[in-house]
């Protein structure tokens, strides 16, 4: 094997975000750019040589390519067997289940995940540890350090592997193992959920459609909704994957999957709705004329997880990040299990899910995700609720409206500012913090603050410590309004502003979301002063 060392400096800013390390492709495709974050991520982990990986990424503009430079740099670091799936194709909770099951050193994802792909869109890579998760703040500091003082990184020239035949092949003395993408990931889910149960009421006449937005949970939809369920063909729409999404943001929320929206909200559309993100790993869930804010969908799910075969003996706790609702805390207290509050970002999940202390974690960005693996998991949340619905015979809008009745309904949104010149969206977040330590007793807008801080989190397993995760206003009427800038974006800055107001009055259960949350929301932009940033509105509310 002809390992070919080639010399290279420094590149700024590979710092990765809320998820990996996310640019423009143009930037990705850039000399040097790519291999410089992958010879670095070898680095931070003490080298390549002698271990295994999984690679894999949601079929993007740049992936095939991509792939080949990684499968070549592994190679020349020494690794010995990378497994891949077919055509570079693994949706990221697909990945992360093979990295757990092969007991590999961990993953490279090629996936810049809600974000739109294509030439003058997004890319992004990020790298998983051993258990399947996404590397915590430790070993992407690591990386990022290593990035700074790249002087060179090795490769090998061979001819491009053939991503599409299943088997071993060799690049230098590495095997590739190319796999099916979906057939473990399918068996996973089987051991998990009643697919009998779940047969027997699509069999019954239960209609269901699925959104596969133009992204990789395609092919993972049509072979276990369509094949192994029963769902008649078709039922999974958009479910060709293409490298640029079909020209959308593959981005499951109402602002982007208007198409299903479209069909859900109407007399005679489909009993479920559920559409997933281009990793694989969002998922939105809607009813016949109902959507299920997923703040909700975690907190139904904590409450209901118990009807599925793989968590019959319970669940040992729920974790959430900051910034969504407090409607699963609530659970957790009736069902008496650990709850716990993480900070934006799947990784601050990882070592409560090793640990046992969280079975079930989620996201108010349309993230849910258990045990099985250790990443957010879009389908697994379907199949969830459609086996929960199998067992409990009701719709979706009932299933939520009880949850409501018994616990109340946290009214919940987040608005989000995208593409702010950063100097502006910086200037907000520092008036807010400006005023953290004077808030608590004043009244804005006819709220009385009652607390205010920057969130910070020290882990309970490993205590390692992060701040600055978020700011919160907490009012008097149990409201609370958290502001953030986005750590997933490539242009400008996105602020995003969440906003939540618990509602336990039986006669108020059906506002429209908006205009119960109006108040807290006043108060909110008066506190930040938002109206200098000279929007007529937020570009993007969920
Ligand atoms: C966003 C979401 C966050 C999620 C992250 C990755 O991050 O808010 O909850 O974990 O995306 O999701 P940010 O920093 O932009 O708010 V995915 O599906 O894009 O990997
Ligand atoms: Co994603």
């Amino acid at each position: 094997m002809d390992i070919k060392v080639v010399a290279t400096n420094p590149i700024d800013g590979q710092k990765p975000g809320t998820s990996g390390l996310r640019k423009k492709t143009r930037v990705f495709m850039e000399p040097h750019y790519l291999e410089n974050f992958v010879q670095s991520v070898f680095e931070a982990i003490g080298g390549a040589a002698g271990k295994t990986f999984v690679v894999g990424g949601d079929g993007r503009y740049f992936n095939a390519e991509a792939i080949q430079t990684i499968l070549r740099m592994a190679a020349a670091n020494g690794a010995e067997r990378v497994i891949a799936g077919r055509g570079g194709l693994l949706s990221t909770p697909a990945a992360s289940h093979l990295i757990r099951k092969n007991g590999t050193d961990g993953g490279l994802i090629l996936s810049a995940s809600h974000n739109p792909g294509g030439i003058d869109e997004d890319f992004g890579l990020k790298f998983n540890i051993p258990n399947g998760g996404p590397a915590p703040e430790g070993v992407t500091e690591a990386i990022f350090e290593a990035t700074k003082t790249i002087s060179q990184y090795v490769t090998v020239e061979t001819p491009d592997a053939d991503l599409e035949r299943i088997g071993n092949q060799k690049i230098g003395g590495m095997i590739l193992t190319i796999v099916d993408p979906v057939a473990d990931y399918k068996a996973l889910m089987k051991e998990l959920f009643d697919f009998e149960a779940i047969r027997a009421l699509i069999a019954s006449g239960f209609r269901v459609r699925f959104d596969a937005m133009h992204a990789i949970t395609g092919p993972y939809a049509k072979a276990i909704l369509e094949g192994a369920l029963g769902a008649p063909e078709g039922s999974a729409i958009n479910a060709v994957p293409s490298v640029d999404f079909g020209g959308g943001h593959p981005d499951p929320n109402p602002a982007w999957a208007k198409e299903l929206m479209a069909e859900l909200m109407s007399d005679d559309g489909p009993d479920f709705g559920a559409a997933s993100d281009g990793d694989g790993d969002r998922n939105m869930i809607l009813g016949r004329n109902f959507y299920v804010s997923p703040s909700d969908s975690l907190a139904v799910l904590t409450a209901n997880a118990h009807l599925a075969p793989g968590y019959a003996k319970g669940i040992a706790g729920v974790a959430r990040s900051m910034p969504t609702s407090a409607a699963a805390d609530r659970v957790a207290a009736d069902l008496g299990i650990e709850c716990f509050e993480t900070p934006t970002g799947w990784k601050f999940f990882g070592n409560l899910l090793d640990a046992g202390r969280a079975t079930i974690c989620g996201e108010e960005s349309f993230g849910t995700g258990s045990n099985h693996v250790r990443e957010k998991d879009g389908l697994w949340a379907v199949l969830l609720w459609l086996n929960i619905l199998a067992s409990r015979k009701c719709s979706v809008a009932e299933l939520v409206q009880d949850h409501w009745k018994k616990y109340g309904r946290n009214y919940y949104s987040r608005h989000d500012f995208e593409a702010l010149p950063k100097d502006a969206a910086t200037a907000l977040m520092d008036r807010v913090t400006g005023q953290l330590s004077s808030l608590a007793g004043q009244t804005v807008a006819g709220l009385t603050v009652e607390a205010a801080d920057s969130f910070a989190y020290e882990d309970p397993i490993d205590g390692s410590k992060s701040s600055n995760q978020g700011l919160r206003i907490r009012f008097t009427n149990g409201a609370r309004a958290v502001f953030r800038l986005s750590g997933t974006g490539t242009e400008g800055a996105t602020l995003r502003l969440y906003i939540e107001q618990l509602e336990t009055d039986p006669g108020k259960l059906d506002q429209d979301v908006q205009t119960a949350l109006a108040p807290v929301i006043a108060a909110a932009h008066e506190i930040s002063g938002i109206s200098q940033l000279n929007r007529s509105g937020p570009d993007v509310i969920t």
